[in-house]
C-alpha cells in the first residue's frame, strides 16, 4: 500500500497497519524492565554475612554482631574482578535467614550498627552500591523473608518490619535493578530467644502482592525475582542450568496444583517454562562458584574452573536465561585468589570468543521479508533493528553469504522478543560439496540461543531454517564466533 492509499484508508476508517509495519505481537511479551534485564546476561551474587565467620550456610539468628569483622573489606576490590568477567549487575545479601542486616537499619538492633566493625558505623550495602556504580554494574538486593533473629517472625508485625527494611533499601542506595526474594520460609530459629520452630503459611503470611506493589512504587525500574516472579522466575535448581528449551513464558502453580507463591511452586516445570504460557516470566539461573553460597576456607580448592564457568554460561545464558553467579567474599572482606583466578579466565574466554562476529561482513537473504525489515539487519550488530518475515510466513529460510570461508564453533541467534517468543525450532545448514548439509538444530531461541559445536565448522555459505514457528519469525541477530584454542 502506498502512502496515499494508506491515508485514504485511514480517513475512511478502514483498519490498516502502519506504514513501517512491525510484526503483530504474539503471546506473552516482556515489559520494558524485563527487556533491560535480558540485556544483562550475567550478574553476580554476593553472599556475605555472619555465616562467613561462623562457617555456616544458614545462621540460627543468635549470632553476636561482633562476629562480623571483615578487617580489609573493600567493595571496589570485590567488584573489579566481577566486572572484568563480564558481570553487568551485582546482588548483595543485605539480610540472609539469620536476620543480620548489612546496613544500619532502624528496624532492628541486629545489624552492622551493633558490631565493633568500623566502630558500628559500617554500611556494607552503601559501599557495594557505590562501588557498583563506579564499576558500571547495576545494583540489586536480596532480603530474606525468613528471619531467624526477629522475635516478631511468624506474627503479623513482622510483615511491616520486612516492608520497612525493603523501603530503607529501596530509598537510600540509588537505583536498584533487581529485588530478590528466596523461597526458604519458616522453621527453627532463635526468634529473640524463643528458640523454637515457627511455620508460616507460604501463600498468605507475607501478603506478597502488597510487598511487590511497594517495590513497584519505590523502584519502578526494578525486576522482582522469586520462585513465581512476578518478573523473573527461579529456574528450579541451584546448579545454574536452564531447561533446553527454556521458554520465557511460565504460569506457576503451587506444589499441590493450587495457587503458587515463593516457596510453594511445582518447580519441575520451572527449568523449561511453558511454551504458550500467559506470563512473560523468564528464568534466572543462580549458582555458586563454590559448593556453598557462603565462603568456607575448606572450599578454596573446589572453586569452579573457567571451563566450568563457560559450560554454565552456555547452559544458562545460551538457552535464553540469565546467569546469577555467586562469588562469596571471605573473612577479610575480599574475594579469595582462586575465585579471582577463575573469574579472570572466564572473562578472558568471553572476550576472546565474542569480540568479533565472523558473519558481520557477509550478506543475508530471506525467503520472506516484511517490508522495512530486511535480513541484512541480522548482521548490523544492533539490537534495535530486526529482520521479520511476512505475517503469514512460518517456515522461513535465511541464507548467509560470507566473503570467504570462516571457521566457527559458536552460533548466536536472538529473537526480536519485544514481539514475543515466536519461533519453536530451527536448523542450521552449510553449503558443502554442492549441497546443503545440516550441522546443528535447536528448540527455542528467545532473547538468545547459543549453539556451541563439538567441533568447529568451516563455511562460506550458511542457511538458517526456521523449522517450526507459532507466528511469523522475527530475529535481531545472527552471529558466528570462534572460541580460542579450538
Ligand atoms: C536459598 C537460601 O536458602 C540459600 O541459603 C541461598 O541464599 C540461596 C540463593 O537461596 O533460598
Amino acid at each position: 500500500m502506498n502512502r496515499r492509499a494508506f491515508l485514504a484508508a485511514v480517513s475512511a476508517g478502514v483498519a490498516v497497519r502502519p506504514l513501517a509495519a512491525a510484526p503483530v505481537p504474539y503471546g506473552a511479551i516482556p515489559s520494558p524492565r524485563q527487556l533491560r534485564w535480558h540485556e544483562l546476561e550475567t550478574t553476580a551474587f554476593l553472599h556475605f554475612t555472619v555465616n562467613t565467620f561462623t562457617g555456616k550456610e544458614w545462621g540460627y539468628g543468635d549470632e553476636d554482631p561482633n562476629l562480623f569483622a571483615p578487617a580489609r573489606f573493600d567493595a571496589g576490590a570485590i567488584l573489579e574482578p566481577l566486572a572484568q568477567a563480564g558481570m553487568k549487575g551485582v546482588i548483595l545479601t543485605a539480610k540472609h535467614h539469620d536476620g543480620f542486616c548489612l546496613w544500619p537499619t532502624a528496624t532492628t538492633e541486629h545489624s552492622v550498627r551493633s558490631s565493633a566493625w568500623r566502630g558500628g558505623r559500617g554500611d556494607v550495602v552503601r559501599e557495594v552500591a557505590e562501588a557498583a556504580a563506579r564499576h558500571g554494574l547495576a545494583f540489586g538486593v536480596y532480603l530474606s523473608p525468613w528471619d531467624r533473629n526477629s522475635v516478631y517472625y511468624g506474627r503479623a508485625e513482622y510483615i511491616g518490619i520486612y516492608r520497612r527494611q525493603l523501603t530503607e533499601l529501596l530509598t537510600s542506595y540509588g537505583p536498584v535493578f533487581e529485588v530478590w526474594h528466596d523461597g526458604a520460609n519458616g522453621g527453627d530459629g532463635y526468634y529473640g530467644g524463643a528458640r523454637e520452630k515457627r511455620l508460616i503459611d507460604k501463600n498468605t503470611y507475607y501478603d506478597w502482592p502488597h510487598t511487590w506493589e511497594l517495590v513497584r512504587k519505590l523502584q519502578p525500574g526494578a525486576v522482582i525475582f522469586s520462585d513465581v516472579g512476578p518478573d523473573i522466575r527461579w529456574v528450579g535448581n541451584e546448579r545454574g542450568i536452564a531447561g533446553d528449551p527454556c521458554w520465557a513464558a511460565y504460569d506457576p502453580v503451587g506444589a499441590d496444583g493450587g495457587p503458587a507463591s515463593p516457596g510453594n511452586v511445582r518447580d519441575i516445570e520451572s527449568p523449561t517454562g511453558h511454551r504458550h504460557g500467559a506470563h512473560w516470566l523468564p528464568a534466572e539461573c543462580d549458582v555458586s562458584i563454590r559448593p556453598g553460597w557462603f565462603w568456607h576456607a575448606e572450599q578454596d580448592s573446589q572453586v569452579k574452573t573457567p571451563e566450568e564457568l563457560a559450560a554454565l554460561y552456555y547452559q544458562s545464558v545460551g538457552r535464553g536465561a540469565t546467569l546469577l553467579l555467586n562469588v562469596p567474599p571471605n573473612r577479610d572482606g575480599l574475594l579469595s585468589s582462586p575465585d579471582i583466578a577463575s573469574l579472570r579466565g572466564f572473562g578472558a574466554y568471553r572476550r576472546a570468543t565474542f569480540a568479533v562476529n565472523l558473519a558481520a561482513d557477509g550478506s543475508a537473504r530471506a525467503s520472506s521479508t516484511l517490508p522495512g525489515h530486511p535480513a541484512g539487519n541480522l548482521l548490523d550488530g544492533r539490537h534495535e533493528t530486526y529482520w521479520a518475515a511476512d505475517d503469514s510466513a512460518r517456515m522461513v529460510e535465511i541464507t548467509f553469504q560470507l566473503p570467504r570461508a570462516v571457521a566457527f564453533s559458536v552460533i548466536r541467534i536472538r529473537e526480536a522478543i519485544r514481539f514475543g517468543q515466536r519461533i519453536d525450532a530451527l536448523a542450521l545448514d552449510r553449503f558443502q560439496d554442492g549441497d546443503w548439509r545440516e550441522f546443528a538444530s535447536a528448540t527455542g531461541i528467545g532473547p538468545r540461543r547459543l549453539i556451541r559445536l563439538d567441533q568447529p565448522v568451516s563455511a562460506a555459505r550458511l542457511r538458517l531454517r526456521i523449522t517450526q514457528a507459532s507466528a511469523s519469525p522475527a530475529l535481531t541477530e545472527f552471529a558466528l564466533f570462534q572460541e580460542p584454542g579450538r
